[in-house]
């Protein structure tokens, strides 16, 4: 039976707005509607409050039960909202947490990285000569003045070392132009008979073009034995040249002029094409050059050569641009 005093109607009004205010809960998404929501119903100004105002006129026996009604409701409401409330978070952290998850154990991507071109050259020429007998060497790409020219005879005022534009350091001393400073180096270290390769980065105060980079790679090569002869240069870059273009390679010499060599030449290969490309310099060891590294040239004799290391990349894979080589272009490097 509906009571159908003061009392009563303002019991059940309560219990309206109690199922409305749970419903309401209910039906939030988000925390910041839940807190919404309780505002609406439970804040200061909310619905229950105003529903209250009729509370002061009641009886003494109506204020106890209408009282208890109210404590209630009021109770179901708090309890559904902290209830709701923590769901509502530990919903959003859950979304976060898979939203930022780190699968350690996914599969990797099927795109590996790779060599450039010019480490995987440099690797190939690195066995080919070590299968002969040589030793691989290593210096400073910072370097003194003695070990890039002094030693291998370039007098101080010699026009031969315009031939390199040098890049300085501000103590006076340069950016190896020429991994030939491996040649000093080794002399310095190894006593005779040796034969050494010396693969590295070299610097160059230069304009750039198609041809030329201010920052490039060689291969130094020295062989100290008795009795050297030119024939030796011939053999082993033949045997050389042989193995990185996989078919049997025709050199010339032609004379060139490099201070640390006496005689010098440049060195030319056959191309398929039927005509002659000019590949490296080489040369037999200058006599002051064995000397300045205490070697006695009338009981040791040698030979040296300096390939450049990108040119040789550009010739075997037909690229028109040495500027690619640096420049760290993916779509460049992933043909390779
Ligand atoms: C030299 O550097 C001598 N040290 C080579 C040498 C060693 C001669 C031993 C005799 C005995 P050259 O400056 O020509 O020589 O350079 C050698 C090779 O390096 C060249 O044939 C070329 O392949 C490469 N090279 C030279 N300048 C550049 C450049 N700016 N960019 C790219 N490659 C270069």
């Amino acid at each position: 039976m509906p009571d159908e005093s003061a009392g009563g109607a303002l019991q059940s009004k309560i219990t309206e707005l109690g199922a409305a205010a749970l419903a309401a809960l209910d039906s939030c998404a988000s925390p910041g509607e839940l807190d919404a929501a309780y505002q609406q119903y439970l804040g200061k100004k909310g619905e229950l409050s105003a529903i209250m105002k009729g509370f002061g006129a009641l009886s003494p026996e109506e204020k106890k039960s209408t009282g208890q009604v109210m404590h209630q409701t009021r109770t179901g409401i708090e309890e559904r909202f902290a209830a709701r409330k923590q769901s509502l978070e530990e919903e959003a952290l859950a979304a976060r947490l898979a939203e930022e998850a780190y699968d350690a154990l996914r599969p990797l991507s099927a795109e590996r990285g790779h060599l450039h071109p010019i480490s995987q050259l440099q690797m190939q020429v690195e066995e080919i000569f070590s299968n002969m007998g040589f030793r691989i060497m290593d210096g400073p790409e910072v370097e003194t003045d003695l070990h890039n020219f002094g030693r291998l005879n370039f007098s101080d005022d010699h026009p031969a070392r315009d031939m390199q534009d040098t890049i300085w350091t501000v103590d006076g001393n340069l950016m190896r132009t020429h991994t030939s400073t491996i040649q000093v180096r080794t002399m310095q270290k190894l006593k005779p008979p040796f034969r050494i390769i010396a693969p590295g980065r070299v610097f160059r105060y230069e304009e750039t073009d198609a041809t030329h980079e201010n920052t490039f790679h060689q291969v130094e090569g020295m062989l100290i034995d008795r009795d050297v002869s030119v024939a030796h240069i011939i053999h082993i870059m033949k045997t050389f040249l042989s193995e990185i273009f996989e078919r049997e390679i025709k050199v010339r010499l032609r004379p060139g002029y490099f201070p640390f060599v006496e005689p010098g030449f440049e060195l030319d290969y056959l191309r398929e094409d039927g005509r002659w490309l000019e590949l490296m310099p080489c040369g037999m060891v200058h006599p002051n050059v064995l000397r300045a590294g205490g070697i006695d040239p009338e009981e040791w004799s040698g030979f040296a050569f300096g390939l450049g290391l990108d040119r040789l990349v550009m010739m075997r894979y037909g690229i028109e641009d040495i500027r690619h080589m640096l420049a760290g272009n993916l779509r460049f490097q992933q043909q390779f």
